[in-house]
């Protein structure tokens, strides 16, 4: 019985869809009225100019509405002109910057019942596909947003700028600084009473807020993991020239970066672990890199020529066997030679560790 009951009103609903498409031109307010009342059993449509329209809208409004099947569909149409939109500021080829840049628009109806009631703006739409998410169905007649698309029935969100004003006159603050340099465009589509929408010409401006990018920095050679050296060389490459900043135990008195590989040599640091040691590039427009944490190592004795963290006689076997060298694998004060001068270093550190 009750598929026999949706077999006749479906029936119905074919009948009264064939023969209601005429133009008909009633006052809306008391349609509203007939439509809130009746809004279970009636599905009015509200067309374009053909009956493509409507069909297509009857169609997707069932679709989506599955067990709100209409007893009739009317079919109206709608005789007030769609609204227009242009974006008043900024103008055509203005530069914008800064976190508060206004954006207006001018929204029109050619009539008074076609009065625009909201404004949405949106950067970077492609008038193309835009046209084809209004004319796909943003919203449903009766104001049901379709899937995908938001309850205001406008475009879906990706492109849009601030929020829907409903409010004349439109306009919104538009924070740049969120934007990439470069040019853009600036549309806005407005929508009125009867859910007629219209995006308006797009408006190509650029921002430019300088340089928003900091520098990129990276570890190239880090300090070997135990180091005799107790000033020993770092090199870290930076995208960007820059002023460099150092935390932690470690400093330098170099104190600018290039934009390339960077060797600094720290200044002296104390025997034992470092593990604390970042620094930073700046570039000159006070972009801060990110900190470049620098891989732990231990400053050790410079007797301990086999770096394992002791002096020992393992070490005096290393002074021997290079006597009389230039072999830095026994050179103990660093001066290219391995002579006596080495000897008293290692006799005045020998039983140190770290
Ligand atoms: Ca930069
Ligand atoms: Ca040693
Ligand atoms: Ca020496």
């Amino acid at each position: 019985m009750h598929y026999r009951f949706r077999a006749i009103r479906y029936s119905i609903s074919l009948f009264a869809f064939i023969f209601l498409f005429l133009p008909i031109s009633i006052h809306w307010e008391a349609f509203r009225f007939f439509l809130q009342a009746t809004r279970q059993w009636c599905l009015s449509v509200l067309s374009g100019n053909s009956l493509a329209d409507a069909s297509r809208e009857s169609a997707r409004f069932l679709a989506n509405n599955p067990t709100r099947i209409p007893a009739f569909i009317s079919v109206h149409r709608v005789t007030a002109a769609s609204p227009t939109c242009t974006i008043s500021a900024p103008t055509g080829g203005a530069t914008v910057s800064g976190a508060s840049t206004s954006v207006t628009a001018n929204a029109t109806g050619a009539t008074s019942a076609g009065t625009p009631r909201s404004v949405q703006f949106y950067l970077d739409v492609d008038p193309v596909a835009a046209y084809a998410d209004i004319i796909n169905g943003a919203t449903d007649t009766q104001g049901f947003p379709a899937p995908g698309f938001d309850e205001n029935g406008l475009l879906p969100t990706a492109h849009r700028l601030g929020t829907l004003d409903t409010t004349s006159p439109y306009g919104i603050t538009w924070d740049t600084l969120a934007t990439a340099n470069g040019s853009h465009t600036l549309s806005c589509v407005t929508k009125n009473r009867y859910g007629q929408m219209t995006l308006g010409s797009p408006v190509s401006i650029t921002v430019s807020n300088g340089d928003t990018t900091p520098p990129t920095i990276a570890q190239v050679t880090a300090v070997p993991s135990v180091s005799r050296d107790n000033t020993p060389n770092y090199t870290f490459s930076s995208t960007e020239a820059g002023t460099i900043g150092y935390t932690g135990d470690c400093s330098s008195s170099t104190t600018s970066a290039t934009a390339s590989n960077n060797t600094i040599t720290f200044n002296t640091l104390a025997r034992g672990v470092h593990s604390n040691c970042s620094l930073i590039v700046t570039d000159s427009s006070s972009n801060p890199s990110s900190p470049l944490s620098v891989s732990s190592f231990v400053v050790t004795y410079a007797s301990d020529l086999n770096q394992d963290r002791s002096v020992d006689i393992l070490d005096y076997g290393l002074l021997h066997s290079n006597y009389g060298t230039a072999n830095a694998a026994g050179d103990i004060n660093f001066d290219g030679t391995v002579n006596v001068l080495d000897y008293g270093v290692l006799h005045a550190e020998y039983g140190g560790t770290v």
